[in-house]
């Protein structure tokens, strides 16, 4: 394998880009009355956020320059995600968050629920209550919270949210899952027709253009110009290059010391089974149920993400996935003290190692560069490791 430098479109825009070119337009849509609506999950249904007439807007954060903050009020050995998102709030130093009118936070990870009652201190923070398995009752339980939010928004912004809105809704978003599902996918196709560097930044600021249709647009012509290229330079060509996947926490934090690393070291990254890849798109709300606060509620409940118990789901989706993009290793990015990633990891080892047969690596880090020397040299150990 040879070391390689990313290619990446003439247009590319970095995350940083895209996020700060985010600002500008959202103060924009302030100043023009728009509502906002921040959330740091999957699991929040965003339908409703958008049939309220709102925006949505992630605030998870991804670096580590206000955690130093954070740690007056929060533990040190708590995960990056956590303590980055809660000192941008407490510095003021993060726009999304300071034009956002309310927060939504839920109870996923024990670190993250508990930092939205100190984070509720600094604006109006409502918390979901995410039940942890996916049994009749905690279907029903969540169905129940889905309607809450629904009320919660109509009564902080004072106004009603009609059915078919919400319908509305989820016509588009289901849209936008099945086009960011046809661009991930393009995964699939051997020899790799672009880098996952690309593919988790492109996903990752999509987050930070507001205009769901026209992000929509963007991405298909994205695809098309893809495929096209591969057609007409890579089809029915080989490559010694590793396909691997990378699952786990969200990765946006470190993607620069683990997935640029990996592939400027002669791997390609294929497959993301994470919140910034497929994991959320796999499955789409049912336009036909009736009852409409089911349907999201179906649908949410489904997301694979290791706070839910048991979660096997995730491990036969990674046997898939496996199969599909014909994945010759995975690694797993566990954020520091991530604890249900962490101990899912030994399932999610078992399947990779001992039913697919393929090496795994297990990388825990955080957002510092401290480590990034050492996992550099664990990457390139481990592409020693991959039979190709
Ligand atoms: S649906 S992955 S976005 S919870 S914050 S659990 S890394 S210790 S982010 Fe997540 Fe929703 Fe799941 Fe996706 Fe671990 Fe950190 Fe908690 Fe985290």
């Amino acid at each position: 394998m040879e070391k390689q430098e990313i290619k990446l479109p003439a247009d590319f825009a970095s995350y940083g880009d895209a996020r700060r070119a985010g600002f500008l337009k959202m103060k924009e849509l302030k100043e023009n009355g728009a509502r906002v609506v921040g959330m740091f999950c999957s699991f929040v249904p965003t339908e409703l956020v958008y049939a309220a007439g709102a925006l949505p807007v992630g605030l998870c954060a991804f670096t580590d320059e206000p955690i130093p903050a954070a740690e007056a009020h929060l533990p040190r050995n708590l995960c990056p995600l956590i303590k980055a998102s809660y000192g941008f709030a407490l510095t003021d130093t993060c726009p999304y968050f300071y034009f956002s009118d309310l927060v939504v936070g839920e109870t996923t990870c024990d670190g993250k629920k508990k930092m939205f009652e100190l984070l509720d201190e600094i604006k109006e923070t409502y918390v979901m209550q995410l039940p942890h398995s996916r049994d009749e009752r905690s279907l029903a339980f969540w169905r129940g919270e889905i309607v809450a939010f629904k009320e919660k928004l109509e009564d902080f912004f004072g106004i009603q949210i009609t059915e078919e809105a919400i319908r509305q809704a989820i016509r588009r978003k289901n849209r936008e899952r099945q086009v960011m599902r046809r661009y991930l996918e393009l995964g699939k196709l051997d020899p790799a027709p672009m880098s996952g560097y690309e593919m988790g930044t492109r996903v990752d600021a999509g987050s930070f253009s507001f205009d769901l249709d026209q992000r929509c647009d963007e991405v298909e012509s994205r695809t098309a110009e893809v495929l096209a290229r591969w057609e007409a330079e890579l089809k029915g060509t080989s490559t010694d290059r590793p396909r691997l996947l990378v699952t786990g926490c969200p990765n946006a934090g470190v993607r620069e010391k683990i997935i640029r690393a990996v592939e400027e070291l002669g791997a390609d990254v294929v497959a993301f089974d994470t919140c910034n890849g497929i994991r959320e798109k796999v499955e789409l709300v049912d336009e036909s149920e009736s009852d409409v606060y089911m349907a999201l509620a179906r649908k949410y409940l489904n997301i694979n993400c290791s706070v839910m118990s048991p979660n096997e789901s995730r491990r036969n989706y990674v046997a898939k996935m496996i199969d599909e993009y014909a994945v010759d290793g995975v690694i797993e990015i566990v954020l520091q003290s991530c604890h249900t990633y962490d101990v899912e990891a030994h399932f999610i080892h078992r399947v990779v190692t001992e039913e697919k047969g393929i090496p795994y690596l297990n990388i825990e880090t955080d957002y510092s560069q401290a480590d990034k020397g050492q996992i550099g040299t664990r990457l390139a150990a481990f592409l020693e490791t991959i039979d190709k």
